[in-house]
């Protein structure tokens, strides 16, 4: 897919991560741009972009920019915060921390934007405590920034200070759910809260506070400079701009691919080098393990925000996880389940009790001690986990239950077979 890099344009390039080098390659342009308009005008420039999150839901982010409640003249102005989402989690999602990585600073600028056009003073990167490399690395660029006067006193002449304070988290996946992770940063346990009121108006210390993921501020430097019709230019209407699709499992070459939202597999394949063992494509995730899975009758499905929703799925993170007719179906969302229920905060039932449910269902089918009824009990109870768990996670962690069963069903009854009292005869697929 013919492309000029955006997002990804420094990746490669001599020490992007550094402040000079990042300078050099139109660095902190965006941010200069940005302080001669109104904050009005930018919000009103990233809504007619139609960008749109890249956190996993899609949702417009100049909406939710302009969801933050302002003064009215003559008011005194309270206090909102920026809160960016690095805690990056979603199995086989790698986007965000090679983009903070390699390009450390695109971020800070978005964000520095960002707090201008909602009138916030000081925003949070919380960044996924494992990624300690991350951490430094964004610390290191947040310290340049300071020292180069985008941050701090009187930011580049407007009058205005601005302050990044990096936070490491501790290793919690249900931190990446934007309400755990406010609660978190607060210094509590992170555990999600009730929405509504959402964090636009009740957030961080509960104030008006915008929670945006990495790749979506990373891109608003990009739209200030370009421009609303540069960037619906690329992808589809109702989801533009770019995406990094992370791409891992059955492939030659894994790794980050830029390419304009709306692609499909079968393109991202080709720029990959196509299925590493031979092998044909059996099942992939569009969006990360919590989106339902897809097969091969979808590699012409462009990944988007509403095709992929059209399609029975979601584009989730973009995170593709590919898989060839060597492997277990059984064995991947056994080994997901695991990560779920290990992963469950433990805050409502369904989740805490039925993701521990249907992983021992899943792991008695994989080793081969499964009964027949065991299928309808994983529908069953992954049935009372969606729709009545209280956060996202819930949710996703049925997704791939489902839809596996779905696609495999003989899959699972080959296996379930293999006990002789199984209520299935030796070696049938079929059930009775
Ligand atoms: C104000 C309203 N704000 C919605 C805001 C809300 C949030 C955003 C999206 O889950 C998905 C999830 C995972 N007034 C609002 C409003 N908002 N209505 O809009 O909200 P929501 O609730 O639709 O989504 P969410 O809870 O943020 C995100 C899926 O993403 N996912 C995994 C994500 C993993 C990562 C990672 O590792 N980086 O992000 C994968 O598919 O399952 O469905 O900001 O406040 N009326
Ligand atoms: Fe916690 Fe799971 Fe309930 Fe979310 S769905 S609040 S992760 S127990």
């Amino acid at each position: 897919m013919a492309l000029t890099p955006v997002l990804t344009k420094r990746f490669g390039t001599n020490a992007p991560w550094r402040i000079d080098n990042y300078e050099r390659l139109d660095g902190y342009a965006g941010l200069r741009k940005a302080l001669t308009m109104q904050p009005d005008e930018l919000i009103a420039l990233v809504k007619e972009s139609n960008l749109r999150g890249r956190g996993g839901a899609g949702f417009p982010t100049g909406m939710k920019w302009q969801f933050i409640p302002q003064a009215k003249p003559g008011e005194p102005s309270k206090p909102h915060y920026v809160v960016i989402n690095a805690d990056e989690g979603e199995p086989g999602t790698c986007r965000d921390l090679p983009l903070m990585m390699n390009d450390p600073h695109s971020m800070i600028e978005g964000v520095i934007i960002a707090c201008y056009a909602v009138r916030a003073a000081h925003a949070f990167v919380y960044i996924r405590g494992e990624a300690v490399h991350a951490i430094r690395r964004v610390t290191q660029a947040v310290n340049e920034a300071y020292a180069h006067g985008y941050l701090g006193d009187n930011v580049l002449g407007s009058g205005l200070r601005f302050d990044i304070t990096v936070h490491g988290g501790a290793g919690a996946y249900i931190c990446g759910e934007e309400t755990a992770l406010l609660d978190s940063l607060e210094g509590k346990r992170g555990q999600p809260r009730l929405k509504p009121p959402f964090p636009a108006t009740n957030g961080l210390y509960d104030a008006p506070t915008v929670v945006n993921n990495v790749g979506t501020l990373a891109s608003v430097p990009y739209i200030v400079l370009g421009g609303a019709a540069w960037h619906k230019k690329m992808g589809p209407d109702g989801s533009p701009g770019t995406s990094i699709y992370s791409l891992s499992g059955r492939v030659k070459n894994p790794g980050q691919y830029e390419a304009p939202m709306g692609t499909t597999l079968r393109e991202l394949l080709e720029m990959a080098g196509g299925m590493s063992r031979g092998k044909d494509l059996k099942f992939w995730t569009p969006g990360g393990s919590s989106t339902p899975l897809f097969t091969a009758e979808h590699l012409d499905v462009p990944l988007d925000f509403d095709s992929v929703g059209k399609a029975g799925s979601m584009n989730g993170t973009s995170a593709v996880m590919i898989f060839d007719t060597d492997d277990s179906v059984v064995q991947a969302v056994l080994k997901w389940t695991q990560f779920y229920e290990h992963e469950s905060c433990g805050k409502c039932t369904p989740c805490r009790e039925g993701n521990y449910w249907t992983a021992q269902i899943l792991e008695r089918i994989w080793h081969g001690e499964g009964v027949l009824a065991d299928l309808d009990t994983l529908l069953d109870v992954s049935d009372n986990i969606f729709g009545r768990s209280f956060c996202a996670l819930g949710d996703g962690a049925t997704s791939c239950i489902m839809s596996s069963i779905k696609y495999f069903r003989d899959e699972y009854l080959a296996l379930i077979a293999k006990n002789p009292n199984s209520g299935l005869d030796a070696g049938s697929s079929q059930a009775p």
